[in-house]
């Protein structure tokens, strides 16, 4: 067992908590080790932890010790293994602290999600610090060579077992305030703010087979409102247009948020870690990626839609990049999403095949504590 500290600042969203959280829990639960996780804006965490509070110093949840990290740094003896999140910046006094200490202090700037092919070789890079610190890359990432994806040992077993049992299913439909119709696909939407929005539900109302869409709270809602004809939107709210209907949903917990997507045929994620979690459902998705400066994030998305296609019949690759691009370009959803419903089979075979096939890999927490072990051998 070892103290590990993880630094969160919350940039914009859920996607830095959500990845911290969920790697925090992992290495307390799955490690065994003493871990705290710091975040400089609780509101973000309560919204993926509800039970916790937003103006706690100090907090335990799910074996994980959540600090507020607020100016000035409290003195803090500095853990053994130090995880900066994205690039974040430390404390001052705690990289001091680290330097003073006298003792070998392994510290980690944990990356950001790319299958760009650059990652594999800086993953693992050291990056020199003054005072003899030493600190390394990690990258996550889809392919040998990197840190893997977050994933929970008993995962892909619970998700099996929860697709196998309707019951449970349709408990958990419920208790989000939405009742499965026969024979209606169902699928949930969680997007930035999109303007191929509405060829995609004029697309879904047009459709012979119903449609249920389950969109929790969050930016894409004004492009729903404004398609439904500007009524104010709110969880528990319905909208039926044509075949589409449309059920929006509170903003729920991140665990019952794997649960939501588990139930939907077809998921639309964004960012990083809705992403990661829509692979694991094992069902098609549809990626709106986090905008960049200078249309950096397109490398990204085709970066990935290479490595996911690889395997696919060429129709099938072909529509599913076309959905892609119009999803994140804005345009063309209607005639992209008709071509894509004709290689439906195929893409729920290959999203169950990505699934073992990213599964055959070690998982990030487990990458992370091999990285550690390495490290500690090296330095005896
Ligand atoms: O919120 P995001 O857009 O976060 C983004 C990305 O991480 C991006 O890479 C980063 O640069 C930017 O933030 C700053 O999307 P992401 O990564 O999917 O994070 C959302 C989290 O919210 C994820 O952990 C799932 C969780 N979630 C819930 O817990 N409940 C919900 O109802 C929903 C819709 C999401």
């Amino acid at each position: 067992m070892a103290r590990w500290d993880i630094f969160c600042s919350v940039v914009d969203n859920y996607g830095d908590i959500g990845v911290t959280w969920r790697l925090a829990r992992q290495l307390a639960a799955e490690q065994g080790h003493a871990v705290r996780l710091w975040v400089d804006e609780l509101d973000a965490f309560v919204r993926l932890c509800p039970e916790a509070s937003v103006d706690a110093e100090c907090q335990r949840w799910s074996g994980v010790e959540v600090r507020r990290w607020a100016e000035p740094f409290p003195l803090v003896e500095p853990a053994e293994v130090v995880i900066e999140a994205f690039a974040c910046q430390l404390p001052p006094s705690y990289v001091a602290a680290m330097a003073a200490s006298g003792t070998r202090r392994l510290w980690l700037n944990l990356e950001y999600l790319s299958a760009e092919d650059w990652v594999a070789g800086c993953h693992g890079l050291p990056s020199p610090q003054p005072g003899g610190l030493q600190k390394f890359f990690f990258f996550p990432g889809f392919v040998e060579g990197t840190g893997g994806l977050l994933r929970e040992a008993d995962l892909l077993e619970r998700r099996r077992t929860f697709q196998a049992d309707g019951q449970a299913q349709q408990a958990f439909l419920q208790s989000i305030g939405v009742a499965r119709e026969a024979g209606a696909r169902l699928i949930s939407l969680f997007a930035y703010e999109n303007a191929g929005l509405a060829g995609w539900l004029d697309a879904l109302a047009a459709d012979p087979q119903p449609t249920q869409l389950l969109v929790p709270q969050g930016k894409i809602l004004a492009d729903l409102q404004i398609w439904l004809g500007g009524e104010l939107l709110a969880p528990g709210d319905h909208g039926l247009r044509g075949n589409l209907l449309i059920h929006v949903l509170p903003f729920v917990a991140q665990d019952d948020y794997d649960r939501l997507l588990w139930c939907c045929d077809f998921n639309a994620v964004r960012g990083e870690d809705s992403f990661v979690r829509a692979q694991w459902a094992g069902r098609p998705l549809l990626w709106h990626i986090y905008p960049q400066e200078e249309r950096a994030h397109w490398d990204k998305l085709e970066a990935f839609l290479a490595i996911y296609n690889a395997d696919l019949m060429p129709e099938a690759a072909a529509v599913q990049a076309e959905l892609w691009r119009a999803w994140n370009s804005g345009e063309g959803m209607e005639t992209a999403w008709a071509a894509l419903l004709k290689a439906w089979p195929l893409l729920q075979r290959h999203a169950e095949q990505w699934c073992d096939q990213q599964a055959a890999w070690a998982d990030l927490a487990t990458a992370l504590e091999q990285f550690y072990l390495n490290w500690l051998s090296y330095a005896a």
